[in-house]
C-alpha cells in the first residue's frame, strides 16, 4: 500500500496537466468508444508458458492495435491482446511490440508500473460494489496484484492464490543499443477473485468491465529505475493519464460456445 501511494501524486499531477491541455479545441470531438470484446470457452488447456501456441490462442479474436490512453490514435508499438475462459479462470494473452525491453523486478509486488508491463484491471462481481482487482506482470513473468476498495485506494498486501502468468520476451533485457523485437505474456485469472466464490463463474451472456493496459518505457540511464520516455496504452480509452478510471472500462461478454465456432 505505501508503495502504491509513493506512485500516487505523479500520476495525479500527469493527470492535472494533461486534462487541461487536451480540453482546447476539443469541444466537437466524440469521446472514443468504449473497448468491447466477446469471450469464448478455449478449446484446449491453457499452459502458462507465455507461447501463445494453444489453438485455443488460434482461434480467438483479437482486440486489434491499443489506443494511447487518449484514444486519439493508436498505439505506435503494436500492442493486442485475446481472451478466453473456463470454468475456472479468465486468459488473457498480450502480445507486444518492443525494440527496447526493460524490466528489472524479480520479487511479486515490486513496482512493476515503473518499467516495461502489462496490466489487467476488473471489477468485482459479487456484492462489493466498485471493488475491483488490479493484475500486473513483466515481461519476465513477475507478478504484481493489489486488491482496490475505490481508486487509488488498495490492499497491497492482498494476494491472488491462483493468479499466474508467463512471459516468454524476444531480445535482450535492460540493453537498449541491440534492438529487440517484443515479448508475450499468458495470464491466468481466477474467478474466484472476481466472484468472491470458489466454484463461480460467468453465465453465457454474462458481462464483465475491465481494462487492459500497458505502459512502455526505455531503458533509463541508471539500471533499475524508473523507466524513461514512458507511453501509456490502453484497449479502452482513459482520456487522461489515469488507469484507476472504473467508469472508463472496456465491456467483455461471455459466451458458452467454444471459441472459433
Ligand atoms: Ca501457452
Ligand atoms: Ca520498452
Amino acid at each position: 500500500m505505501c508503495r502504491l501511494l509513493i506512485v500516487l501524486p505523479a500520476l495525479a499531477l500527469c493527470c492535472g496537466c494533461i486534462g487541461k491541455s487536451g480540453s482546447v479545441g476539443s469541444s466537437a470531438r466524440q469521446p472514443p468508444e468504449p473497448g468491447k470484446y466477446t469471450c469464448y470457452r478455449a478449446v484446449d488447456n491453457i499452459v502458462l508458458d507465455g507461447k501463445l501456441r494453444e489453438k485455443s490462442w488460434k482461434k480467438a479474436p483479437g482486440t486489434g492495435n491499443f489506443m494511447m490512453y487518449d484514444g486519439k490514435q493508436q498505439s505506435p508499438l503494436s500492442t493486442t491482446a485475446k481472451l478466453v475462459w473456463d470454468d475456472q479462470a479468465l486468459y488473457i494473452a498480450f502480445e507486444c511490440d518492443d525494440p527496447d525491453i526493460y524490466a528489472t523486478h524479480e520479487k511479486r509486488d515490486e513496482a512493476l508500473y515503473s518499467q516495461d508491463v502489462v496490466e489487467v484491471f476488473i471489477m468485482r462481481q459479487d456484492d462489493t460494489e466498485d471493488h475491483y482487482v488490479e493484475y500486473e506482470i513483466s515481461p519476465r513473468g513477475t507478478l504484481f496484484d493489489i486488491y482496490l476498495t475505490a481508486p487509488f485506494k488498495g490492499k497491497l498486501e492482498w494476494t491472488s492464490e491462483a493468479f499466474g502468468a508467463g512471459a516468454v520476451f524476444a531480445g535482450t533485457l535492460n540493453k537498449p543499443a541491440d534492438g529487440d523485437k517484443g515479448y508475450t505474456v499468458e495470464i491466468r485469472i481466477p474467478f474466484a477473485d472476481l466472484y468472491g466464490a470458489e466454484g463461480a463463474s460467468p453465465e453465457d451472456g454474462s458481462e464483465i468491465r475491465m481494462n487492459l493496459y500497458r505502459i512502455d518505457y526505455s531503458t533509463p540511464e541508471e539500471i533499475g529505475k524508473a523507466g524513461a520516455d514512458a507511453k501509456f496504452i490502453t484497449w479502452s480509452p482513459t482520456d487522461k493519464i489515469n488507469f484507476h478510471q472504473p467508469d472508463k472500462f472496456g465491456v467483455v461478454t461471455f459466451r458458452r460456445s467454444p471459441v472459433g465456432r
